[in-house]
């Protein structure tokens, strides 16, 4: 296969931060001497008190340890905010565009600070101390952001929650981590569509009375109820306090947030991070990897409850004084040029998003995108699943006019920020590589029995040292943590993903090795699709699978088993994916229920999804190993059923 590279625009050659001789100096010294680079780096934060340790980090089998400018105290609060309102108060720190076109907010550096210092003091009002866990379930408005800085000026820690997940996978996130304060929003709107925030709110806190109270914020305006002594309008409360509110100095090592993530096994996991290496990490690499300049505006299109929001939209541009572009609704509504119209009208420089996004507005063609002065555009990032070749070149040509490097960005909510890209002004770019590790990041490529493989070879992507970013621990669960990270190969990070090197040190995703499906680029265990089928009163069993899909990269395929004497019907499909939806959130919506007699099993009766993958696939002979199959007549029979249906 003869492959494409792009090579770096001589002009960003010249003006980038990071160009190719200066990434392999900086490369080499922050493995070589991870110390001083790093030192170097956390100075683009302001510390309360400086650090003098940089870096106490081992991922020895017995025992691993995790810990980054730990003497060092700051307040992410501080440095998101206070230092930019004090010299440009007045400029924008976010331009707000609502779902419905024309609705739009212009939010400066001081209205920020003075919303973000009244909701901390309103926060302290309700009892909310340094160290105790804030639940915030709202729709992508300035509020949400408001809400995580008041919470981190406090030392509280905030827990995201993505207004998409229903209100039992709302309910979930609240108990693990016991917030005592749930911070939502009437209703969301989304393409044009209400989204019963509050309702749900009020269903997942039925079985949760340790949630004292909850600040409702007015977004669309209409009726909800609201419980007396426990619900409060934001408005409200806000305007009762002062605007004035101290950050507290945290250490480092304290908790800035939780963010919860799908794992091979049933309950999703609460990542834990910290605050010094966290932001440490989100402001350098926000600033090298899409190489930011001041007066640069920032388009990242994630929904706050993503990680990618996180770092890439909120705290590491905030951190580094970025105007960044919030956009509440959908792509494609009013119609599919809604994006560049934003882009058009914000002159948005640094343009962040899904391949699943671009694939999906690739099908509308190029009229919604020419429509539209594109010029101001200078960096293209990728985030969230491997970019096929197709959609990078589409993505590059129509949408960066044949200009624009595409910085494709490996990293997960695990890693906080990103391990793998290309720098814009150092790499050349191949479509579909994530290219080479950030600065400290030493990935590995280990085969089955753990040896490392050198030169080109594919193996499991591993990290040899930690960087500042990463997740400390599983909240509440060290135990989960160090096995799921640490246990498949001593000594390293396993990230769950397969990868391969090529000749010239690039890096290619290869996919999840785990039972995790990449639906639309967002993450979700097979396991709790499962749970919430066989929750059905008919359902015996239930086995899903990832199957190829041309807009979402991989579709959710479910193979279901009734109990004796169910029929099966379509009533019971459209049940089937309603429950899904409640129990989880319409992201999880199967794309295929298909009725199997029984599943594939092996003598000790596990599931073997590998069979049922390449049945999902659309691939009837080839079954790989069947001699583990308990009765091979079992898989005989689903694929008679699969290939008897229209
Ligand atoms: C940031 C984010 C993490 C998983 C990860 C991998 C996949 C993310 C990718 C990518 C190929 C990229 N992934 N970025 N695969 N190329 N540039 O997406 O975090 O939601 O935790 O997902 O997503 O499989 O392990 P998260």
């Amino acid at each position: 296969m003869t492959q494409t590279v792009f090579p770096v625009p001589a002009s960003l050659e010249a003006s980038a931060h990071v160009n190719a001789e200066t990434y392999e100096a900086l490369y080499r010294q922050s493995i070589d001497d991870p110390e001083t680079f790093w030192r170097e780096q956390a100075q683009i934060l302001d510390w309360a008190r400086p650090f003098t340790q940089v870096k106490n980090t081992r991922y020895s089998p017995d025992d691993v340890t995790i810990e980054w400018f730990a003497d060092g105290r700051l307040n992410a609060s501080y440095n998101c905010l206070d230092r930019h309102a004090a010299v440009r108060g007045n400029e924008a720190a976010i331009l707000w565009e609502g779902d419905t076109p024309g609705e739009t907010k212009r939010i400066t550096w001081s209205e920020l600070h003075s919303e973000v210092s009244r909701l901390a003091n309103a926060l302290k009002k309700l009892g909310v101390k340094k160290g105790d866990f804030v639940s915030i379930y709202l729709p992508v408005i300035h509020q949400s952001i408001a809400a995580m800085l008041a919470c981190v000026r406090i030392g509280a820690v905030h827990s995201v929650v993505f207004s998409g997940f229903s209100s039992e996978a709302l309910a979930g996130r609240i108990e693990d981590c016991r917030s005592r304060v749930l911070i939502t929003a009437d209703e969301g709107m989304r393409g044009g569509r209400y989204v019963p925030l509050k309702k749900n709110a009020d269903a997942a806190l039925e079985g949760l009375p340790f949630v004292e109270h909850v600040l409702v914020v007015r977004r669309t305006g209409r009726d909800v109820p609201m419980k007396t002594g426990r619900d409060r309008w934001y408005d409200e409360a806000l305007a009762e306090v002062p605007d004035t509110c101290e950050p507290v100095d945290v250490s480092a090592e304290d908790p800035l947030f939780v963010l919860y993530t799908s794992g091979s096994t049933g309950k999703p996991k609460g990542m834990l991070h910290t605050t010094g290496g966290y932001l440490v990490h989100a402001a350098a690499s926000f600033k090298a990897m899409f190489d930011y300049h001041p007066g640069d505006i920032h388009f990242c299109t994630a929904d706050v409850g993503w990680v990618t929001a996180h770092t890439y939209l909120i705290y590491g541009p905030l951190a580094n004084g970025a105007t960044i572009v919030l956009f509440e609704g959908v792509p494609t509504w009013p119609d599919a040029s809604r994006w560049w119209q934003i882009v058009e009208t914000y002159k948005v420089n640094i343009f962040y998003t899904a391949p699943t996004a671009v694939r999906s507005l690739m099908r509308e063609g190029e009229e919604p995108v020419r429509k539209h002065d594109l010029s101001s555009l200078k960096v293209l990032g990728s985030v969230g699943e491997p970019i096929n070749p197709e959609a990078w070149l589409w993505y590059h040509e129509v949408i960066g006019g044949g200009r624009c490097p595409i910085v494709d960005t490996y990293w997960q909510t695990e890693t906080g920020a990103v391990l793998l890209c290309p720098l814009p002004g150092a790499m050349a770019q191949k479509p579909g590589s994530a290219a080479r590790p950030f600065f400290g990041v030493r990935p590995e490529l280990l085969s089955s029995d753990g040896t490392p493989v050198e030169g080109e070879g594919s193996g499991s992507l591993c990290f040899a040292d930690s960087w500042p970013g990463q997740a400390r621990t599983i909240l509440g669960d060290r135990e989960r943590f160090l096995k799921t990270y640490f246990s498949a190969y001593p000594g390293f990070y396993f990230t769950g993903d397969g990868a391969r090197r090529d000749a010239d040190g690039y890096y290619w995703i290869t996919g999840r090795l785990d039972d995790v499906i990449n639906v639309s680029g967002h993450r979700l265990g097979t396991v709790e699709v499962e749970a919430a089928l066989a929750s059905h009163p008919a359902v015996a069993e239930a086995a899903v699978v990832g199957f190829p899909h041309e807009i979402k990269g991989q579709g959710i395929f479910a193979f279901v088993t009734l109990k004796e004497g169910m029929a099966e019907s379509h009533d019971l499909q459209s049940d089937l994916v309603r429950i899904v939806r409640a129990r989880i959130g319409p992201i999880a919506t199967p794309d295929r229920i298909e009725w199997a007699s029984q599943l594939p099993k092996n003598r000790s009766g596990k599931i073997l999804r590998r069979i049922l993958t390449r049945i999902a696939a659309g691939d009837f002979e080839n079954h790989g190993d069947t001699s583990t199959v308990a009765d091979p007549a079992v898989v005989a029979d689903i694929v008679r059923r699969i290939q008897l249906q229209p």
